[in-house]
């Protein structure tokens, strides 16, 4: 008996709608993974079997899912293609032997690819293109192709040229077999003679194939010099090993929803795959070692608990072995939501590992639990672009919310939250509207918090002053018994900005007994959490520096309250001024958008700093710029809009500034209004 080669794994990923998880499922029934095809309209598709994503027919996470096709395993990953959420897309492709980019037969819609391929390029992922939904084409497949190509760095070959009536694609010749089919509904496609209208074109496509490939083999270059056409056997193996390195991306088309060309691309997969030892060689693993999974990606199950997906990179994973200090109890094969026993995880599978509380996405495991040098470092989370300030009307709910929002977060590492500590918001982070709208549908239906809101968060506004008071106050009261008594006399100053708040105290002759010093201060710090304007003052000095005491009457509290009383006498006097966050803001886009977004920089009170082309990014750009915090919630909607998605920004607190004039006097009443609310 031959032995069987082990699982591969291909990750079908690209933009939104373009088909991936019909693909899935037409793969899945193909190889009789599935008995009965669903569709995505239908809500009864392996992939999306969550609530949020059958509500919304869009994938919100990955689905993992076997298949055996000619005795060959597969895992299939299908990804979200919304760009918010890319996280789960670059996780998987991190520990693939293969990208399936699934993209439309549209010319205007291939800039969108554009940071998926420079992802998968600079890591050297071996990728390649499937067209789908040939069966709605308006542009021919040559045409998307010199679109996807004027966007890919690595040369795209065509693998196969379409076999057309009218504008109806119903079959196609492959370039490397020289073999023509027409499609067949329900069934593989029918052999058939080459059209011989198509002939001419199919020669001149395939020397352009033959071209491309030979630009990485002499060997093959110099039998296309001598005119010698080379067997087909090697022409496979130049492919294999350019897609291998990628070096060159072939390009397949068909129509996922028909099954067509999805036992070509199948087969294509079957040739051209890299095993699971060329990609563990890739990531920097050496072959020989103890065994090593490496976790791409952490679900919260509804009955298994946490599950870590990793993929088996060396060696093989026993059930109840350990790994380290970690001990996965219960290994499973993961359909979609369904999941079965695993005994033993072979290299090249994926296994869903039970109850690993420590381990998050990314880790790697090994038996000895130590992490070996020189790996392919995994992606760093997705940095924050959107936020929402989120909270329970139940109070019943808050300790259920701070531990959902922990497990939502290793599920999806571009999700993060703090709890700002100037608006006393609960900040949740990720990557757009969308992404936060199923991070709270989320937590509705799988983690029973109904009362969870999230509105816009607030800006954390500040205020200083502009002017120097010397204030006097006294705190004086005489209640029934002995009375309370405090007098203090400070020199209120301003300090440049980023000082935060000093105090100091020039008190002689014990005016001020010791003892009361420091409740002056604390009266002070708490009158400067509201200042006159209603929000927290910063950047002054406070002096105390001198005052009078009362033997009987004097107390801490006395002289807290005559701290405060100074400030809030003293400090309207000072001339306060508001003080706005700055952050410096740096967008990255394609060229041609470069302009536009300069002008959203100064539509939303922008500075630009200065651009440049982008390191490492063919045609992109990076602009730099400082931009209040105010005019950043919805930067990166109007920031997709204009380059179609493409478009990106990461952004870092940078100082302070003063806002006066019109937009100073809203955001002062609109304060003043909330207070009065309440
Ligand atoms: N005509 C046609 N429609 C298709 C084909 N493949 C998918 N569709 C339709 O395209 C829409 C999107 O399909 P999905 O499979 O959900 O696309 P997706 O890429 O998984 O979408 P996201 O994961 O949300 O990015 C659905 O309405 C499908 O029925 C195809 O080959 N031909
Ligand atoms: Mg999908």
């Amino acid at each position: 008996m031959t032995k069987l080669a082990e699982p591969r794994c291909a990750v079908l990923v690209g933009p939104y709608l373009s088909g991936k998880t019909t693909l899935l499922e037409s793969l899945l029934s193909i190889t009789g993974t599935v008995n009965r095809k669903g569709t995505v309209k239908e809500g009864n598709t392996v992939g999306d079997s969550s609530l949020e994503a059958r509500g919304r027919q869009m994938s919100t996470e990955l689905t993992v899912a076997p298949a055996t096709y000619l005795d060959d395993q597969w895992t299939f990953i299908d990804c979200p293609g919304s760009v918010e959420f890319f996280q789960d897309s670059q996780d998987a492709l991190s520990i693939a032997d293969i990208a399936v980019v699934v993209v439309e037969p549209e010319t205007d819609r291939a800039i969108m690819l554009s940071p998926l391929l420079r992802f998968l390029d600079s890591r050297n992922i071996p990728h390649m293109i499937f067209i789908n939904k040939v069966d709605t084409a308006d542009a021919s497949p040559s045409d998307v192709l010199a679109a996807y190509q004027a966007v890919s760095e690595r040369p795209l070959v065509m693998r196969q040229v379409p076999i057309q009536d009218e504008d109806t694609i119903r079959g196609y010749v492959d370039l490397i077999s020289d073999r023509a089919y027409n499609y067949k509904s329900g069934s593989a496609s029918d052999l058939v003679e080459i059209p011989v209208e198509l002939q001419e074109i199919e020669q001149s496509a395939r020397t352009e194939m033959l071209e491309t490939l030979a630009d990485f083999d002499d060997d093959l270059l110099t039998q296309l010099i001598e005119d010698v056409v080379p067997p087909k056997e090697e022409i496979y193996q130049f492919l294999k090993k350019d897609i291998a390195d990628d070096k060159v991306v072939p390009v397949l088309f068909g129509s996922a929803e028909n099954d067509q060309g999805v036992r070509r691309l199948l087969k294509a997969l079957r040739h051209d795959v890299p095993d699971p030892v060329a990609t563990a060689d890739r990531l920097g693993i050496e072959a020989k070692g103890e065994p090593l999974a490496w976790i791409f990606k952490t679900i919260h199950a509804p009955h298994l608990g946490k599950l870590s997906l990793a993929r088996i990179l060396r060696g093989a994973i026993k059930d109840n072995t350990a790994l380290g200090s970690a001990h996965p109890s219960g290994m499973f094969r993961l359909t979609g939501e369904k999941h079965e026993k695993l005994g033993e995880a072979k290299l090249g599978e994926i296994a869903a590992m039970g109850r690993l509380e420590a381990a998050k996405t990314g880790d790697i495991l090994t038996s000895s639990g130590k992490v070996p040098d020189g790996l392919e470092s995994f992606p760093k989370p997705l940095s924050p672009m959107y936020s929402a300030a989120i909270s329970t009307e139940k109070s019943s709910d808050e300790v259920k919310l701070t531990e959902a929002l922990a497990k939502i977060r290793e599920e999806d590492p571009s999700l993060s939250y703090e709890q700002n500590l100037d608006t006393h918001e609960l900040v949740l982070w990720g990557q757009g509207e969308m992404h936060l709208q199923i991070a709270s549908d989320r937590f509705k239906n799988k983690f029973n918090l109904s009362s969870v809101t999230m509105k816009k968060p607030q800006v954390p506004y500040s205020e200083t002053i502009s002017k120097p008071v010397s204030q006097h106050a006294r705190f004086k009261r005489q209640t029934g018994g002995h009375g309370q008594f405090g007098d203090v006399h400070v020199d209120i100053k301003p300090l440049p900005r980023g000082s935060g708040f000093k105090f100091d105290n020039t008190v002689v002759g014990g005016h001020v007994p010791r003892q009361f010093i420091p409740a002056v201060e604390n009266g002070v710090k708490e009158y400067l959490k509201s200042g006159p304007l209603g929000f927290p003052v910063v950047d002054l000095s406070v002096t105390l520096t001198d005052g009078q005491h009362h033997a009987v009457d004097s107390s801490e509290q006395a002289f807290k309250q005559a701290g405060r009383l100074a400030m809030s006498e003293g400090l309207p006097q000072c001339k306060p001024v508001l003080l706005e966050p700055i952050c410096k803001v740096t967008i990255s886009l394609p060229t041609e958008f470069t302009s536009k977004a300069q002008r959203v920089i100064s539509g939303r009170r922008g500075q630009i700093l200065g651009f440049d082309a982008k390191s490492g990014w063919k045609s992109w750009d990076e602009v730099s710029s400082l931009m209040p915090q105010a005019e950043m919630y919805d930067l990166i909607i109007e920031l997709r809009s204009l380059s179609s998605g493409a478009g990106s920004y990461t952004f870092e607190f940078d100082h302070k500034q003063e806002l006066t004039g019109r937009d100073a006097d809203q955001v002062i009443s609109a304060r003043a209004e909330a207070k009065k609310a309440s």
